[in-house]
């Protein structure tokens, strides 16, 4: 698991490199943003049960044949399947937000998943607009915080979207 710094010194170290121009730029933009993603992380972990359960009415609401029979969440088990696995995107997100890294993602939430959806037939398009929700209400609740620029909230949700979405060639 690394974060910005530490995958800049294994890339540097890598090479025998000391940090340059480029290393720096990128060691600032990274503090520039770090009082920032703390109130991020914070604004996830004070919401997070209502972030997963208004994320999770909004997508029943934009596709509601996931509740019909035959449909992915119908059933309380599968209901509930979907909200936990709202909420592990949710909270892994956060963590990938402080480490300014997605490489969290790759190794905890995103190896095997795609397979793993696959073979049960969970449909990938609605968890990833469930993902993308909970993207635009975190955006929103971390401005109410008083972050202006939230573009860098966008990395470890689109990066799961992206990854999800891969088609096998
Ligand atoms: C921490 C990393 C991690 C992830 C990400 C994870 C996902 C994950 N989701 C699963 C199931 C599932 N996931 C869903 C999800 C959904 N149903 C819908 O209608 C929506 C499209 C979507 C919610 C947005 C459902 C319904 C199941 C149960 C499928 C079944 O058993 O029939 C399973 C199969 C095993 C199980 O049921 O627990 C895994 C491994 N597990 C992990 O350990």
């Amino acid at each position: 698991m690394r974060d910005v710094i530490t995958s800049l010194i294994k890339n540097y170290d890598g090479t025998g490199r000391y940090l340059d121009r480029n290393a720096m730029d990128s060691l600032k933009s990274y503090f520039e943003t770090g009082t920032a993603r703390v109130v991020a992380a914070t604004t996830i972990n004070a919401n997070a049960a209502s972030i997963v359960k208004q994320g999770g009415l909004q997508l029943f609401e934009e596709v509601p044949e996931l509740l019909r029979p035959g449909g992915y969440a119908y059933t309380t088990r599968r209901y509930a399947a979907c909200l936990r696995d709202m909420d592990y995107y949710l909270r892994y997100a956060s963590y990938a937000l402080v480490a300014g890294n997605t490489d969290v993602l790759d190794e905890r939430v995103l190896q095997g998943l795609r397979e793993t959806y696959n073979s049960l037939g969970v449909p990938i398009a609605p968890t990833v607009r469930g993902i993308q929700i909970m993207k635009d209400m975190v955006k929103a609740m971390a401005k109410e915080a008083g972050v202006e620029d939230t573009s860098f909230i966008d990395q470890p949700f689109d990066h799961m979207t992206r990854e999800l979405s891969e088609q096998d060639i």
